[in-house]
């Protein structure tokens, strides 16, 4: 059985960026209800696999009963995309870029300033709900965006190490259909710290 895990911080600590109420509901609701909903999927289907991990479940989904196969894929992606996600923000952010990362970011994608701009129109044109994401793939870095509770581990498109939320329940209270605005201001409480030791972990 997977659970909720705690978010590590105040619910209003991110704010003025992401509000308090956003937070509360993004997490106690909406994060909740695919813990349970992915559960209840995976009891129904006998387990499917699940005591090996969730990144091998959603490695194998072809693996997963073709009754249940929705269910986890949705509700399994949202678990484990909200669980990196909470862990990538921290109160007020930081620019803690390891200098491993930061060479890689210049390398090969021209910079943090060119990466900016990359994932933010990735994160941009994913038209209705998705995320956004920066991932290894092969030992590079590379920006890429999935629809839904889609994820890169479910088609080898790499390791994540950052990834950003637009549904509209990550933004619409304090945003609405502003969600350019939503992640400018989003890059403001970004762990660079916790996005390089996610960096160094892949790189072994
Ligand atoms: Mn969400």
């Amino acid at each position: 059985m997977f659970t909720l895990p705690g978010l590590g911080y105040d619910f209003n600590a991110l704010e003025p960026y992401i509000d308090g109420r956003t937070m509360e509901i993004h997490h106690g609701k909406h994060h909740a209800a695919y813990v349970t909903n992915l559960n209840a999927a995976l009891d129904a289907a006998g387990g499917a696999g699940a005591d090996k991990g969730l990144d091998h479940l959603l490695a194998n989904l072809d693996a997963v009963p073709e009754a249940q196969r929705t269910a986890v894929r949705n509700n399994g992606g949202g678990h484990w995309n909200h669980s990196l996600f909470w862990n990538l923000m921290t109160a007020g952010g930081n620019d803690a870029v390891s200098p491993e990362l930061a060479a890689a970011l210049e390398k090969e994608l021209g910079g943090l300033d060119a990466f900016r701009d990359a994932f933010a129109k990735a994160a941009t044109t994913r038209f209705g709900s998705g995320w956004a994401w920066l991932v290894v793939k092969d030992g590079a870095l590379k920006v890429l965006s999935t629809p839904n509770q889609d994820n890169p581990l479910m088609d080898a498109g790499g390791t994540p190490i950052l990834a950003l939320d637009v549904w509209e329940h990550a933004y619409y209270l304090k945003y609405q259909n502003r969600r350019p605005e939503y992640i400018e201001n989003w890059w403001k409480v970004v762990d660079w710290s916790a996005v390089s030791r996610l960096y160094q972990a892949d790189r072994g």
